[in-house]
């Protein structure tokens, strides 16, 4: 029996665990989670995974784990290469400082900007706090500025090589252009040099 993965289609947080897999070459069978319908919220769903989120990984002995992150560390556990957390201690920690920061300082933000934006207004899941998205809109674009100066010293987010921060920052960056209306500014050339380097790599363009 293969894995399975819990995923939506256009969801950013089990994309990373696809781009994951994909890296490491795993085979595994993705099961669609209709979040339209609030599949993620039934009872069925929530003995998986109690917050009610996807993605969920579920192993081939029937365990079951949740947290994009998560998930991607205990890939790594079992399939080791590519190494995508680090290999010495300085390398692991960087690549989690850089990983938590696109987490708590970019995924954040897009997050507040797309539960209160138009498609979640219409889903009428939460209250909308518009002045919440007009701030969290700036520092979305203040961030890409951070980062577009941090990419001209280096050519991924955690150093020289492609990492698990940088699966985090592509997966960000792409919905937040795509589904929450905050596509870096075309001005922003290392960002976008990034961009077209990590896209252009077959774990990712094959899962666009
Ligand atoms: N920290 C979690 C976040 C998971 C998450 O928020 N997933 C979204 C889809 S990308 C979801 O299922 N949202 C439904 C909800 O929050 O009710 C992770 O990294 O996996």
């Amino acid at each position: 029996m293969a894995m399975k993965l819990y995923d939506y289609g256009t969801a950013p947080n089990p994309r990373k665990v696809r781009i994951f897999l994909a890296e490491k070459g795993v085979e595994y069978e993705l099961v669609q989670v209709d979040m339209t319908k609030r599949e993620h919220k039934s009872p069925e769903f929530l003995k998986m995974n109690p917050s009610g989120k996807v993605p969920v990984l579920e192993l081939d002995d029937g365990r079951y784990l949740s947290e994009s992150i998560a998930i991607c560390r205990y890939l790594e556990g079992v399939y080791p290469q590519p190494n995508l957390f680090g290999t010495d201690p300085f390398e692991m920690g960087h690549i989690e400082m850089r990983n938590r920061q696109m987490e708590t300082e970019l995924w954040s933000q897009i997050g507040v900007s797309w539960v209160n934006g138009p498609v979640m207004a219409k889903a009428g899941i939460y209250t909308q706090i518009p002045e919440a998205k007009a701030a969290s809109d700036v520092n979305v674009k203040n961030y890409y500025e951070r980062l577009d100066g941090e990419l001209a010293a280096s050519d991924y987010i955690a150093g020289s090589r492609f990492t698990v921060a940088d699966i985090t920052l592509l997966t960000g960056v792409d919905f937040a252009s795509t589904m929450v209306g905050l596509k870096p500014d075309e001005s922003l050339r290392n960002l976008w040099r990034w961009h077209a380097l990590v896209s252009s790599r077959d774990s990712v363009d094959a899962l666009q």
